[in-house]
């Protein structure tokens, strides 16, 4: 219903009454600009479908609210709560054995059917972000239009760039990206109406335009954090006619390969949304729910992202792999990889990129990384060494007995495609995981504004309480 798009553009418009919410109306202009065109807009599409979306959880609810849909054991409880069915996430859902769908399509579904660059060989993350939060596969014009409005919606403030430009280099990028994204909140249009009074009918509205927002300014803010660190500090402006992997590759200062650009498209594609349950994912809509605005929601979840056991992992993989080269040097035979792994498990430590939460096998991020390596570096010295300890890690991590899955998570593989392209900076990767995630977290908490959903609030005991609630005696 493009009427309701329409209508919530102008009431969006007649609330911007702040001075640097008008000063931000080129953005917007952009915006209706893009809607304007044949092909109908995002935001138009998810209005039109939200009525029929909304009654269909409301017929849910009515029918069958109070039946039951699972039961708790105290383990689970003690345990980071596995299992425990108590969320909703629309954009993808994760089998323990099939891996991730992203409404209801596999990563080699998505390959095939979302749209490409012109000479791209992988799906352009648009087309991902489209489909996360419609539920639809768009159309070439819709991502093409896509792409054209997140450039539009590209520039950043002066005052993030000089933020991090006062970030001493030794900060880490991720916790630098935190800061900026949080700082982003100074932009945040949801914030400003809100503190004016909004309907909360409205809220997706001003949640949609911040993630759009938000989104569209990712790829400079990260670029400017590596070219600081690592680089000479320049960062080459977003160029309007292209789509955002380029923009993000071309930033970084890797656009002249054009498969460096084509792995970027595909990363931000399978590093987006993997359910709700995970903790960037699961922050992000945590925050979300206190309706603090997207800005701060994500920033809360980048920071779960960066912990060693989540999103780090990637970082902690590739040192970990050059500390096992230092090792063995040469010898990839079987026992040299053997021992090294029993190294680092007698040591007490986790094998980086191995095992997962809620996987029982084979991660297929893992898998289409895999592939493009197979296609693109396949003789590479660190992608032979990545798939001889994928030959032997499952079997020494089934025969250590602790991990419930002893095969690679995306982490094993992301880190050795990058450094065969020249990004050979560990501790800069999961900036690259974040900004993809951005992109299957944002399209929830949209969706979570225009549901309405609740505060977040679950119960929690004491251990003495537990106790009595199972009748037993400490
Ligand atoms: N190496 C060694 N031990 C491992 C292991 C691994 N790769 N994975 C799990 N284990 C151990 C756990 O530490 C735990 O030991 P404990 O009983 O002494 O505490 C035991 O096996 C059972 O753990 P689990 O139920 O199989 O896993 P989990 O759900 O508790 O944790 C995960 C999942 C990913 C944190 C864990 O497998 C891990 O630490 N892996 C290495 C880090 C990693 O790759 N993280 C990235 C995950 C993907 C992502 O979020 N980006």
């Amino acid at each position: 219903m493009a009427s309701v798009s329409r209508l919530g553009t102008a009431a969006l418009r007649s609330s911007l009454s702040f001075s640097s919410i008008s000063a931000r109306s080129a953005s917007f202009n952009a915006a209706r600009c893009y809607s304007s065109a044949k092909s109908q807009s995002l935001k138009e599409r998810f209005a039109e479908k939200l009525p029929e979306e909304l009654e269909k959880v409301k017929k849910l609810r009515k029918e069958h609210g109070s039946k039951v849909i699972g039961e708790v054991t105290l383990d689970q409880v003690y345990g980071g709560a596995r299992g425990i069915k108590s969320l909703v996430w629309e954009g993808s859902v994760l089998d323990s054995e099939e891996g991730i769908r992203f409404r209801g399509k596999t990563i080699p579904e998505c390959q095939q059917v979302l749209p490409k660059a012109p000479g791209g060989e992988e799906p352009l993350p648009e087309g991902l972000f489209w489909l996360l939060l419609t539920g639809e596969v768009p159309t070439e014009q819709q991502v093409r239009n896509l792409s054209s409005e997140w450039a539009a919606r590209s520039d950043v403030p002066k005052f993030i760039e000089e933020l991090i430009d006062r970030c001493p280099s030794d900060l880490h990028p991720m916790a630098q990206f935190s800061l900026a994204v949080t700082a982003l909140e100074h932009e945040s249009v949801f914030a400003k109406a809100y503190a004016k009074g909004i309907n909360k009918k409205e809220y997706w509205q001003y949640t949609f335009e911040d993630s759009m927002d938000l989104i569209a300014k990712l790829p400079t803010i990260a670029s400017k954090i590596y070219r600081n660190v690592f680089k000479d500090g320049k960062v080459a402006p977003v160029q309007k006619d292209k789509d955002y992997g380029f923009n993000l590759a071309n930033q970084l200062g890797y656009g002249e390969n054009k498969d460096f650009v084509d792995l970027m498209r595909l990363y931000l594609v399978i590093h987006s949304d993997h359910e709700g349950g995970n903790v960037s994912a699961h922050t992000t809509h945590l925050v979300g729910s206190a309706l603090s605005s997207p800005m701060l929601s994500l920033a809360a979840g980048l920071n779960g992202l960066a912990g060693p056991l989540h999103g780090l992992a990637n970082q902690e993989v590739l040192n970990w792999l050059f500390k096992m080269k230092k090792t063995i040097g040469n010898d990839l035979s079987d026992q040299a990889i053997t021992d090294y792994l029993w190294s680092t498990l007698n040591a007490g430590q986790v094998v980086p990129g191995y095992g997962h939460a809620v996987l029982r096998k084979t991660d297929p991020r893992y898998v289409s990384q895999r592939e493009f390596a197979q296609r693109k570096l396949p003789d590479d010295p660190m992608f032979k060494l990545v798939s001889q300890v994928y030959k032997i890690a499952p079997k020494v991590l089934t025969e250590h007995g602790k991990t419930k899955n002893p095969y690679p998570n995306v982490d094993a593989h992301s880190g050795v495609l990058l450094q065969y392209y020249g990004l050979t900076e560990a501790s800069y990767y999961t900036v690259l995981f974040g900004v993809s995630r951005a992109l299957g977290v944002l399209p929830q908490l949209i969706i979570d504004r225009a549901f309405g959903a609740p505060i977040e609030r679950p119960k929690s005991f004491s251990t003495a309480a537990y106790a009595k609630l199972v009748g037993a005696k400490l």
